[in-house]
């Protein structure tokens, strides 16, 4: 190892981007090393020397352009275009559907090669979520530097995509120069060591890398069982626990016209189901037992009541539409969901009547309607507000959730999915449906809500058993069972 690597790992300690302790991983594993590269923009000098050895490592490659992996590349990534004359091309890290959006910026040529850059490797996934469209932009891309490979299977699961990896450096590289500089102790060593054998990772192989089949299971799908044990709500917990032990990842949405037919139709589909989803304004017959009734059946056929509510107001008011008004929610719904429009206030106006109460919150990230507006930044925005209260938010309903561009906070959170018959189409007012096998195996949800498919079936019951069927193959596949 050269004298200027040695140098700049030194250099990257001292700026604590690389960071030795006990540290507890969004995955909810706990790891000996943090390694956050995001703080060498504060260090001008570091950056540079950044810059060089990601320059050196790749001194014999023939490429035409350069594009960073967003966010934390693009400083570096622009370094290297100003220091050697290379243009840049940049992704766009918010446009999901690559077919119909711009999501490479910059002038380029259809054929042209480009060279990613990266900054930290783990598995290769955020790699493969910036080379996907690339070469959907047509251009090509057989390599890829990164200052850091963590070891941890990324230049393996990335040659399996045809992509060779160079690193400026590896994470045993970094433990034998702090040792050699007495900076970090032999035990810590060997503790990071093992952390790096002990948890390898993989991703699949896709035949061809195109935008449809990128990030789905690229994040490892952790079991409902696993999931499990990361909640921290009860709800969520119950949720989870409840999906593994009954095998079931179906909510029914019982939009029927009364809740005396909706009382029927849960005693009918029950034994299918993980959750009941209402939607109690729609009922003329409503009675201040309505709740109680619905809690016996979900409690002969074991499952949790999803009021579909979609709160959209000020903290203030939603606290007192919770457990006011004759319909109660917070007496009776384990779950029920809320728009962010008005900010995180309304998370915070709920809690406070939904946690005595042990309840649980789902947050509408992205909607299944045509020409939705929560997608984007307001989906990462939603994912924020979630991550700020994992004590009361147990998930989401989500759409696509594997193409967010970022880890969706806490592995606890559950997914729900709306829009789902076992054939993909419409309803002629804005409603989109998705398959059951594309909505759990493909998007990465966790639970399928199925309205119309049932309740409108000639047999619901029969439709039932064969919606939960297959979302739990979807479900199984996906886990790789
Ligand atoms: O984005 C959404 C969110 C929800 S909760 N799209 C939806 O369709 N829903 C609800 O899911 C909607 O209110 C309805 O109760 C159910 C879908 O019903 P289906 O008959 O179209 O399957």
């Amino acid at each position: 190892m050269s004298d200027s690597l040695d140098h700049l790992v030194l250099a990257l300690h001292d700026a604590e981007a690389v960071k030795f302790g006990n540290f507890k991983l969004k995955s909810g594993i706990s790891s000996p090393i943090y390694i956050d590269l995001r703080v060498i923009v504060s260090y001008p000098s570091l950056l540079r020397d950044v810059s060089a050895a990601l320059w050196s490592a790749v001194a014999s490659i023939q490429y035409d352009l350069i594009c960073g992996v967003p966010y934390t590349a693009l400083p570096i990534a622009t370094c290297i275009s100003l220091t050697h004359n290379i243009p840049m091309v940049m992704r766009r890290k918010e446009v999901k559907d690559y077919g119909t959006k711009k999501a490479i910026e910059g002038a380029f040529k259809e054929g042209q090669k480009c060279l990613v850059i990266e900054d930290l490797v783990t598995s290769g996934a955020s790699v493969l979520e910036t080379v996907a469209p690339l070469n959907a932009a047509g251009l090509q891309v057989s390599d890829v530097v990164v200052l850091i490979d963590r070891e941890q299977g990324g230049p393996l699961n990335l040659a399996q995509q045809d992509l060779t990896l160079h690193a400026a450096l590896t994470l045993s590289h970094i433990v034998e120069v702090l040792v050699g500089h007495e900076r970090l102790t032999e035990d810590i060593a060997a503790s990071v060591k093992k952390f790096i054998q002990e948890n390898q990772t993989s991703i699949p192989v896709l035949s061809t890398l195109t935008p449809a089949k990128v990030p789905p299971s690229f994040r490892k799908r952790l079991s409902y069982g696993e999931k499990a044990t990361l909640s921290q709500n009860p709800t969520g917990k119950k949720l989870l626990e409840l999906m593994e032990h009954k095998k079931t990842n179906l909510c029914v949405a019982a939009d029927v016209s009364t809740a005396d037919e909706l009382l029927k139709l849960a005693d009918v589909v029950g034994p299918e189901i993980c959750v009941l989803k209402t939607h109690v304004d729609i009922y003329p017959d409503f009675t201040p037992d309505f709740g109680a009734k619905l809690r016996k059946v979900a409690d002969k056929h074991n499952f949790l009541i999803f009021e579909d509510r979609k709160f959209a107001d000020i903290g203030n008011t939603v606290n007192m539409q919770y457990e006011g008004g004759i319909y109660k929610i917070v007496d009776w719904a384990d779950i029920t969901n809320a728009h962010i429009i008005s900010g995180p206030g309304i998370v915070e106006g709920l809690k406070l009547k939904g946690l005595p109460h042990n309840r649980g919150l789902l947050l509408l990230a992205e909607m299944s309607s045509s020409g939705t507006f929560a997608k984007g930044d307001y989906t990462l925005a939603a994912a924020k507000i979630a991550n700020e209260h994992p004590d009361f938010v147990i998930g989401f309903i989500s759409i696509n959730p594997a193409s967010w561009p970022e880890e969706p906070g806490s592995a606890a959170f559950v997914h729900m999915t709306p829009g789902v018959q076992l054939d993909v189409g419409g309803d002629g007012l804005g409603q989109q449906y998705n398959t059951p096998k594309s909505v759990v195996g493909e998007r990465g949800s966790d639970v399928i809500i199925v309205g119309r498919g049932i309740i409108k079936a000639n047999d619901p019951a029969h439709a039932a058993k064969i919606y939960r069927a297959e979302g739990w193959l979807a479900y199984q596949k996906s886990l790789g069972s």
